[in-house]
């Protein structure tokens, strides 16, 4: 069982488990939702990033929020897909996390996403804290004789 002697994994900072911002696939303001549903597919992940210009984080677009905004009566309106921006399909609701904060906090997010946007103080986007990179280090912790 995992006990309070693993309180050291627990306080662990997520600092050095991030995936830098340069190695994330993401989606800009302003672009349209046939791009995103190409980056979606083309990298395999299932939501991405949407940050601005600025590189600051505004929202999270996934294939399924693309897919349900252009559902019809009876078919998927594909042709729609150029005219619909992701500002208006994507989840404001972004679980974000700093790059100060420890293992707790993000396990404790980590159950309900699959993965964090770790951000700064003005918000800018930093990179992305995933439940793999996580579960490998309490995997680790686990295994090792203590
Ligand atoms: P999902 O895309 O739903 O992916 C779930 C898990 O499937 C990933 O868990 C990973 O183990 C595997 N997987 C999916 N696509 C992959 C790919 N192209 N290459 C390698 N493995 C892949 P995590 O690694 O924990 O990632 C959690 C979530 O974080 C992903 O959910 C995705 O939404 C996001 N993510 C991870 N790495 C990313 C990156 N480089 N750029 C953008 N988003 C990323």
């Amino acid at each position: 069982m995992i006990s309070v002697t693993s309180k050291d994994f627990f306080d662990t900072l997520i600092a050095d488990f991030i995936v830098s911002s340069e190695k994330v696939a993401h989606v800009q303001l302003g672009n349209n939702a046939e791009h995103a549903l190409l980056v979606l597919t083309k990298t395999g992940y299932s939501a991405v990033p949407v940050l601005d210009m600025k590189f600051r984080l505004q929202g999270l677009v996934s294939t399924q929020m693309i897919t349900d905004s252009i559902l019809g009566m009876d078919h998927i309106e594909y042709e729609r897909l150029p005219d619909i921006k992701v500002d208006d399909v994507m989840d404001l609701q972004v679980p974000t996390i700093h790059q100060g904060e420890n293992f707790q906090r993000a396990m404790d997010l980590l159950i309900n996403h699959n993965f964090l946007c770790v951000v700064d103080d003005e918000h800018t986007f930093v990179g992305i804290l995933t439940r793999r990179v996580i579960m490998k280090q309490l995997k680790k912790y686990l295994y090792q004789p203590h």
